[in-house]
């Protein structure tokens, strides 16, 4: 096919589709990684040499073409079909209710099983705001100036210098260490923000942290805590193992894995055949997060971990898919 061929057939094709799903092998057809686009491009080889920069410029127009094409047409179909959707379900609100109708939403009732756990160890449990300061959420937890985390691609920043949506609870425990001298034994749940927005990641979504700092604190302690937590939040003696890992407020710093829940380690698609999920971080406080909240590092360490709790609810109720968490859909939330 040449190229004016290409193109017409590819603005033919957008037109026609039916739904999302077929935009998306219409999509693949042309800018997949072997789509006819691509392969236009690959044979700019067999062009004679004097012709190749205009060749390539008129693939890059078409290829800009159907890209602009397809993003029209999506929003057309997303249109329609939401509704179409409203009107498939659409309820008449001012209908009487008989007895109680309301029920806890799944993110609610995981929520409230974790830091029922916690709370039964001995954590405290402490909330901190949503808009939070650059300081808190980066610069205390040993991030540095020019980590990726930080990137505007990553991170919601507010119109108020020096602050941001926090992108972890770990602020919370930051504004604890500040204003408590240890012991300290605490958990930090909440909503956190970051800029994704695909099938798995939600723009908003649930965290619980916890942190320990005293005079003996311990990896041992640490795994101690962790475990009887996993045990108890699955209700069986799960295997669970620790996997060395990094992370910039934490050294040594560790993932935790759980035997796979759905298929009990014989494989699926959930663990990805390989009979483990990771649940978890965790380690050791790092002493510069320590230090910078005014903590004596001779005298006392630490440790903390990190949860996703619509993580943890999807594995606890065999939920495969995160949006169905925000859809608020009550043929769903009356499921908990
Ligand atoms: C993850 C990893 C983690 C922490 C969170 C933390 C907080 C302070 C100091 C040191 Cl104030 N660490 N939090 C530590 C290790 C891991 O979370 O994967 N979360 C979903």
């Amino acid at each position: 096919m040449n190229l004016e061929e290409i193109k017409e057939e590819a603005l033919r094709d957008i037109e026609s589709v039916k739904d999302l799903q077929e935009l998306q092998s219409v999509r693949s057809k042309y800018l997949g990684k072997k789509g006819l686009v691509s392969s236009a491009l690959k044979r700019i080889k067999e062009i004679p040499p004097e012709e190749r920069k205009e060749y390539g410029r008129k693939v890059n127009e078409i290829k800009e073409l159907i890209e602009e094409r397809l993003k029209k047409r999506e929003e057309e179909l997303k249109k329609r079909e939401l509704e179409e959707k409203l009107f498939r379900e659409w309820i008449d609100l001012t209908v009487p209710v008989r007895g109680a109708v309301g029920s806890l939403h799944p993110i609610t009732v995981t929520l409230e099983r974790i830091v029922n756990i916690f709370r039964g160890m001995g954590f405290t449990v402490e909330e901190g705001p949503e808009v939070e300061l650059e300081e808190y959420n980066f610069d205390k937890l040993n991030i540095p100036k020019d980590h990726p985390a930080r990137d505007m691609q990553d991170t919601f920043y507010v119109n108020k210098p020096g602050y941001l949506l926090r992108t972890h609870t770990s602020p919370v425990q930051i504004r604890t260490m500040l204003k408590q001298k240890p012991p300290i034994q605490m958990i930090a749940p909440g909503k956190v923000y970051r800029r994704d927005d695909d099938p798995t990641h939600s723009p908003m979504f649930h965290q619980v942290e916890g942190l320990v700092v005293n005079e003996y604190a311990n990896f041992r302690h640490m795994k101690y805590v962790i475990e009887e937590f996993l045990r108890e939040f699955f209700q069986t003696d799960l295997p669970v193992r620790f996997r060395t890992s990094y992370f910039p407020f934490t050294e040594p710093s560790a993932e935790v894995d759980i035997g796979c829940v759905i298929c009990s380690q014989e494989g699926c698609r959930v663990c990805k055949e390989t009979g483990w999920l990771e649940v978890m971080g965790c380690g050791m406080v790092h002493p510069n997060v320590l230090e910078s909240c005014g903590i004596d590092t001779d005298l006392y360490q630490g440790f903390a971990f990190g949860m996703g709790v619509e993580r943890l609810a999807m594995l606890l109720f065999g939920i495969d898919n995160i949006k169905l968490f925000y859809e608020n859909d009550i043929r769903f939330i009356r499921q908990f």
